[in-house]
């Protein structure tokens, strides 16, 4: 019998502290770099308490060095 394994989509849910996130265009800016590395990914940054929530099916790494390279820390 042949056993067929099927690849799980794994979503899952990151919270990241961005402390240079400072206006709304910062917000939009961080989005934009994370649906870069995955389209299905639903963001939402807020910059008055400097949380950026995240279902992406990409890796928290990945995630991470992405923000990284549009010009924000992560903490
Ligand atoms: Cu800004």
């Amino acid at each position: 019998m042949k056993v067929v394994h099927h690849r799980k989509i794994e979503i899952m849910t990151l919270q990241l502290k961005v402390p240079n996130m400072a206006c709304s265009a910062c917000g939009e800016t961080i989005t934009k770099a994370v649906k870069a590395v995955d389209p299905t990914a639903t963001v939402q940054a807020d910059p008055k308490t400097k949380l950026v929530s995240i279902e992406t099916q990409a890796s928290e790494t990945v995630v991470k060095q992405a923000i990284t390279d549009a010009g924000y820390s992560v903490t």
